[in-house]
């Protein structure tokens, strides 16, 4: 693993380090756009005081921190990066690959490096049955991997494109802390609400800081999902959030589309379809997130 001065540095004197995925640059935003939200979003955890670590691995070497060279890379339109889940880090640093790492595989990098906090977009959840079947066995690698690694994943919930219901259940099955963030509704990404509730509010970062440490030190060992809602002058409009859903459901099916390729094929939907609004929306989302996961971080070393 290579860590950058920067972070390890931060790391050092124990201040405020967040972690960020790449896998929703290489596979979840388009070329060009992918580039200057990374920029983007870098910045908006140092504004408030952190120092950023966006998470891949090149050349077989997990990278905790990424140079701007290495950040064009991720983001290159042919860079052709694989998706990797935790499950394939183990193959692409044996095999020397370069990838993009998910939720799953984020967390497991940060803790190891000893990152507590990770912002990020939607946290990948328990797909909708396909049609004609009553239940889906595509359910991410995210809800394992937080059941058993300690860090808190900051995101807007989950995407309206997955069982919302089953993914909470599941979550609290894997005793996973499920905050919102001055909501009392599990966000649906696009959406601030959804039709379920968070079964923990908090109010404030220090708020947010107090649970994660109650829960590092008596709670089971899992992780913290604080989710928080899309600032509301970004929020997708119903109807163009209900079509695009629909639409993108039916492409997936018709296509027969599997696998970790079912979240990408319906973002890029989302994104051609609605001409940028679920563009402009996500990145709002996330910039929005990465600041509160600078916040907590903040707090957190604040305790
Ligand atoms: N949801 C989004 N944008 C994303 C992802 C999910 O709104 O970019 C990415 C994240 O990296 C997440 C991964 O960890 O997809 C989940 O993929 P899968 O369902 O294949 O586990
Ligand atoms: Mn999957």
């Amino acid at each position: 693993m290579r860590i950058t001065e920067e972070v390890a540095a931060a790391l050092a004197e124990r201040g405020p380090v967040v972690a960020l995925e790449s896998t929703i640059l290489a596979h979840g935003l388009p070329p060009g756009r992918n580039r200057t939200v990374a920029t983007a979003v870098e910045d908006a955890v140092r504004a408030v005081g952190a120092v950023p670590a966006t998470i891949a691995v090149l050349d077989g070497q997990i990278r905790v921190g990424l140079t701007d060279a290495e950040l064009d890379r991720v983001c290159a339109a042919d860079a052709g990066l694989a998706k990797l889940s935790a499950r394939d880090l183990g193959p692409a640093i044996a095999l020397s690959h370069d990838g993009a790492t998910t939720i799953a595989s984020t967390s497991v990098i940060a803790h190891a490096a000893g990152i507590a906090v990770f912002g990020t977009g939607g946290l990948g959840g328990v797909h909708l049955p396909a049609p004609g079947e009553s239940v889906s066995w595509d359910v991410s690698a995210d809800l394992d991997v937080l059941a058993g690694t300690p860090v808190t994943v900051v995101c807007s919930g989950v995407k309206s494109v997955l069982d919302i219901g089953a993914t909470l259940e599941v979550l609290e099955t894997r005793s996973v802390a499920v905050l919102g963030y001055r909501t009392d509704s599990f966000p649906a990404f696009y959406r601030r609400e959804s039709p379920f509730t968070v079964p923990w509010r908090v109010n404030s970062p220090a708020e947010a800081a107090a649970v994660i440490t109650a829960h590092r030190s008596r709670g089971p060992g899992s992780g913290v999902l604080l989710t928080n809602p899309i600032p509301p002058e970004h929020e997708m409009d119903r109807e163009l959030h209900d079509r695009l859903l629909a639409e993108g459901m039916a492409k997936v099916a018709s296509d027969e589309v599997r696998g970790s390729d079912v979240t990408p094929v319906l973002l890029e939907h989302f994104h051609t379809a609605s001409d940028g609004v679920s563009l402009d929306a996500n990145e709002a989302l996330v910039l929005s997130n990465v600041a509160l996961a600078a916040e907590v971080a903040v707090a957190l070393t604040q305790r």
